[in-house]
């Protein structure tokens, strides 16, 4: 038995110090590009992203859209494994399809559907448009198209049909599919409309808003392969990856990655060996997670492209109650930061770390990159967007969205949990299905998010991830400081309220 004399300390335990700052170091300066794939010391990575940010390979994150909208501000989602290859695929394939400006068809209501039906689909999908068609679906005869914006609660009745309040087909602009993203918007300036309709023959397949027009232009760093398509990273597991990587790298998967709890294990190399020996250096595919010096050296010996870091500290993981096994993100990070840059001094390879788990604040990913991460992974902070694929539920007049873990029963993510092939039955859950509180669009989230770790970085005198990293200086806080890291005040009502 060897108990390790260090104290295992989270990521909220820490504060930087700051440093000089210059002139030339002002947030449009800094530089939040990143390696995402392991790479010779002193050469680029294959694999770089402009924005650090990855979603959690969960169902209630990853979804198409949010991949869609993740690669467009310069991070990279990663789709989840528990379901079937060809759902998995067809969710990359859809990524992959996208087109900048084209907002795919996804809810469709039928003629007789009421407008009450309809705000709660606005309200549940993110949708701003709903299709009406002949027999309720996104690939029926289109009728007509309608939105929250064509009623009011106080003027028209929530039993009425959208036939009442439709726009119908005959009064939308349209446009065939193939129409170039300058054309459908030339199209909506000459005809002042807020919505076009692309169509093939008389079915929808995609919309285009005006309020997109002005959302793409802050996309000057989106991650798109050499084909120009978005990226997509996706989950894989050790039991069906035989069959899963060729399907995914088919689909044009960009990074794939082994999604388990715990990734020292003999399965995670032997799938690394699987994919080397089919692919060589083709096929990038991450591992872990783990959280010291051995778990990585593990994985990286058995030539994992990164190394996911951090178990137990997931916002909805009860790994740490159920087997007692994990560590706090930050002893985790820091040991492995270590033996990352040990290894890289003696291999002369450097593999990329990232944290996953354990991130409650914007400002613990900022510590976490001044720790040695590469990128951080997020579940909650994705769910809680409009774009994940959960539901928007009202409770108390809050609006929060539905987020459970992959260890929960509702999950029941076996090739995650159970290490031996034939662990069919999840015996006990590691995860809770619950709600968090809904936070508006990813791409608002994003941009707050990476400004306040540009500002970290100008406060620290570093312009790029290496210099940060490698001139961070940091302080444990005491219990006492602690409790006084927030404001003190009451936090003024808002205006009407003071009254
Ligand atoms: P968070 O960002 O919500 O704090 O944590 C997300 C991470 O928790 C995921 O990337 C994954 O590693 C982990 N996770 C997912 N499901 C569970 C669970 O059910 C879990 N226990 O721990």
């Amino acid at each position: 038995m060897e108990i390790l004399s260090e104290v295992s300390r989270t990521l909220g335990e820490y504060l930087l110090l700051p440093n000089e700052t210059t002139e030339k170091c002002v947030p449009e300066r800094v530089d939040l590009t990143t390696a995402l794939v392991r790479h010779r010391v002193g050469e680029t990575s294959s694999l770089r992203v402009a924005t650090p940010l990855l979603s959690a390979i969960m169902e209630a994150v990853s979804s198409p859209r949010l991949a869609i909208a993740l690669a467009q501000y310069g991070g990279l989602a990663f789709v989840h494994q528990n379901q079937p290859i060809e759902a998995q695929v067809e969710d990359v394939a859809a990524v992959k399809r996208h087109k900048a400006g084209f907002r795919p068809a996804s809810v469709a209501v039928k003629p007789t559907a009421t407008l009450d039906e309809v705000t709660r689909l606005v309200r549940e999908s993110g949708a701003e448009h709903v299709a009406v068609t002949e027999d309720g679906t996104v690939g029926g005869r289109l009728l007509g198209l309608i939105g929250p914006g064509d009623f009011h609660r106080d003027r028209h009745a929530g039993v009425d049909p959208v036939t009442t309040r439709m726009r119908g087909v005959e009064d939308v602009v349209t446009a065939p599919v193939g129409v170039s993203l300058g054309d459908a918007n030339a199209l909506l300036w000459d005809r002042r409309a807020d919505v076009l309709a692309v169509v093939d023959g008389d079915v929808l397949e995609s919309l285009v808003l005006r309020s997109d027009y002005d959302t793409h232009k802050r996309f000057r760093s989106e991650s798109i392969d050499g084909r120009k398509r978005l990226r997509v990273a996706a989950g894989i597991n050790t039991r069906d990856h035989r069959e899963r990587v060729p399907a995914l790298v088919g689909a044009g998967a960009d990074l794939l990655c082994i999604d388990s709890s715990d990734g020292y294990t003999v399965y995670q190399a032997r799938v690394l060996e699987d994919v080397r020996s089919a692919y060589g250096n083709g096929v990038y595919v991450g591992a872990g997670n783990v959280v010291d010096g051995r778990g990585f050296d593990y994985l990286a010996d058995a030539r994992a492209a990164f190394v996911k870091v951090g178990i137990g500290g997931g916002s909805i993981c009860t790994t740490r109650q159920q087997k007692g096994i994990g560590r706090g993100q930050a002893s985790a990070l820091l040991d492995v930061a270590r033996a990352r840059d040990a290894y890289a001094e003696r291999t002369g390879e450097y593999v990329p770390l990232v944290c996953d788990g354990g991130v409650l604040e914007d400002s613990h990913m900022a510590i976490a990159l001044a720790m040695g991460a590469d990128a951080i992974m997020l579940g909650r902070y994705f769910a809680r967007t409009t774009e994940s694929p959960t539901r928007r539920v009202r409770v108390g007049g809050q609006d929060y969205k539905e987020y459970w873990g992959e260890g929960s029963m509702r999950a029941r993510n076996t090739a995650r949990y159970e290490h031996h092939e034939d662990g069919e039955a999840v015996a006990f859950a590691e995860g809770v299905d619950g709600l968090v509180p809904y936070a508006g669009s990813l791409y608002d989230a994003v941009a707050m998010t990476s400004a306040k770790i540009r500002a970290t970085m100008v406060s620290c005198g570093s312009t790029s991830l290496a210099a940060f990293r490698e001139s961070a200086r940091m302080v444990v806080v005491s219990e006492q400081s602690f409790r006084q890291t927030g404001a003190e005040v009451m936090v003024r009502p808002s205006a009407d309220a003071i009254g």
